[in-house]
């Protein structure tokens, strides 16, 4: 059976308020996952071997093998893009407090949280992603990865919350201002209740 792009959790408009407008989310949603997604069923159409097999599966198949470049970008990218819709909510910003409890306890606080996901989502050059990730030691941490690689290939850990920091994410709402977009993001976009539902 195809891939296809989920429906977004809530409507094109509901984070307009929060700092993404309605047509980030339609030409993201819409057009950049689509896209990914129609690659993707692309490639497994051509090839007996990915047919079948889950797109977890494909990934990892896919991870550092430079034949399957292109399957690897699209099925990571279909694959981002599934945690980022879930990643964010119209009443996003609030912690949980079993979440704020780890986060404290392996951070040191909650805007030491902030502060190294925010490191890692623009130091990530060019495009990419930042990532909260329960590592399998058991503690929090923030990653990053380039293009449509992610923690699942890299084997860094369950991913607890996803930022995409590809430009076009941010820059009908924020232009070049990386920064903002993902200082916004923690505080007004961010679903920390999906990322306490991953712990
Ligand atoms: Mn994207």
């Amino acid at each position: 059976m195809a891939f296809e792009l989920p429906a977004l959790p809530y409507s094109v408009s509901a984070l307009a308020a929060r700092g993404m407008c309605q047509e980030t989310l339609e030409l993201h949603h819409g057009k950049h996952h689509q896209a990914y997604v129609t690659a993707l069923n692309g490639f497994v159409e051509k090839d007996p071997a990915l047919q079948g097999e889950t797109l977890e599966a494909i990934i990892k198949l896919a991870h550092n093998s430079a034949p399957m470049a292109g399957v690897f970008n699209n099925a990571g990218q279909h694959w981002n893009h599934i945690i980022f819709w879930q990643a964010m909510s119209p009443g996003g910003g609030g912690i949980p407090g079993k979440l704020e409890q780890k986060l404290i306890a392996d951070f040191g606080s909650v805007q030491a949280f902030k502060d190294a996901f925010k490191a890692a989502a623009t130091t990530q050059f060019g495009s990419g992603w930042a990532w909260l990730v329960l590592t399998p030691s058991g503690k929090l941490a923030c990653t990053k990865t380039a293009n449509g690689s992610n923690p699942l290939a890299t084997g860094e850990g369950r991913v607890l919350l996803g930022c995409d920091v590809w430009e076009h994410s941010y820059y009908l709402d924020f232009r070049n201002r990386r920064p903002d977009y993902v200082t916004n993001w923690l505080d007004k976009l961010a679903n920390y209740e999906f990322a306490a539902a991953q712990l």
